[in-house]
């Protein structure tokens, strides 16, 4: 098999480098089943408090494998439940990923990417939905989540016409939070990715997951998870740690307890 994907683990980050550059890293299901099969293995990895997942410099993913299923009857994708089975790993993985996008993010590319916690992105980057333009919709959650990251009218604008959005406009419109010259993006990703990496992961896993509610549900219902999810901190011995870290004036030694 070949390698579709590259884990690397750096101390307490793993990262992720999509590895099918002949065709700028289109998503596969052999690339989609080790991206399933690589997060598995960091959700079971203590030690491993954030993960990054890169593309090369010209391309993050342009999308899924156009020629793959190019051909496609409605029953080959509908009973192989095409994409969807292997895309759900990444919605349900429970420790912070952050995308670090140089070049195209298009189709499910940007629906990847869209699928991370943070996005960063290099001054080349470029999104888009252009699904359009091939017969087809967004599928991975591109017509639910771009709306909901950039607002209703920007996302029918690229999902209608099918046009791409520079990395400045795609910050601007909330989908990317920060933006990095090409050479310096995946060391500021992983720079990022080391610190959050140093708290205590039970307090990210809880605050993932508040956040995430804000996507999810009714305002009320969010509020009350997230002061639950508060309270439920209270019993963590990293709250302890942290707070009396503060109060003794030293720096807080988490122990994911
Ligand atoms: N699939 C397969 N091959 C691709 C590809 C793709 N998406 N994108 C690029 N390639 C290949 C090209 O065919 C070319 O291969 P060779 O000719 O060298 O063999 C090689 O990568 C280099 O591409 P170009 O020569 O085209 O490079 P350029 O720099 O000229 O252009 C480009 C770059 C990104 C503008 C262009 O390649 C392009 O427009 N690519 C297609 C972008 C696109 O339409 N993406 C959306 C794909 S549809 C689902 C979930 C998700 C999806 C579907 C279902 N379910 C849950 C059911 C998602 C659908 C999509 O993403």
């Amino acid at each position: 098999m070949n390698d579709e994907i590259l884990l690397e683990l750096h101390d307490k980050v793993a990262l992720i480098r999509l590895n099918r550059p002949q065709v700028l890293n289109a998503l596969n299901d052999a690339l989609m089943d080790q991206l399933g099969a690589a997060l598995d293995k960091i959700e079971a990895d203590e030690t491993i408090g954030c993960v990054v997942i890169t593309g090369s410099e010209k391309a993050f993913a342009a999308g899924a494998d156009i020629s793959a299923m190019a051909t496609y009857s409605y029953m080959d994708a509908y009973k192989g439940d095409f994409i969807t089975r292997n895309w759900e790993r990444l919605k349900t993985f429970r420790k912070p990923v952050i995308a670090a996008v140089s070049g195209v993010a298009l189709g499910g590319g940007c629906e990847l990417a869209m699928m991370c916690d943070i996005v960063f992105a290099a001054d080349n980057a470029r999104f888009g939905q252009p699904e359009v333009k091939l017969g087809t919709i967004p599928g991975a959650g591109g017509t639910q989540r771009l709306p909901r990251a950039v607002g209703k009218t920007k996302a029918m604008d690229l999902c209608l016409t099918g046009r791409l959005m520079s990395a400045d406009e795609a910050e601007r419109a909330g989908l990317v939070a920060r933006i990095y010259p090409a050479d310096q993006l995946l060391d500021e990703a992983m720079a990022a990715a080391r610190q959050v990496a140093s708290y205590s992961l039970p307090v990210l896993m809880m605050l993932k997951e508040s956040v995430n509610r804000a996507f999810e549900g009714p305002l009320n219902e969010g509020l009350l998870f997230e002061r639950r999810t508060l309270h439920a901190s209270f019993a963590l011995a990293d709250q302890k740690e942290g707070m009396a870290a503060f109060v003794e004036k030293r720096k807080p030694n988490f122990t994911n307890r």
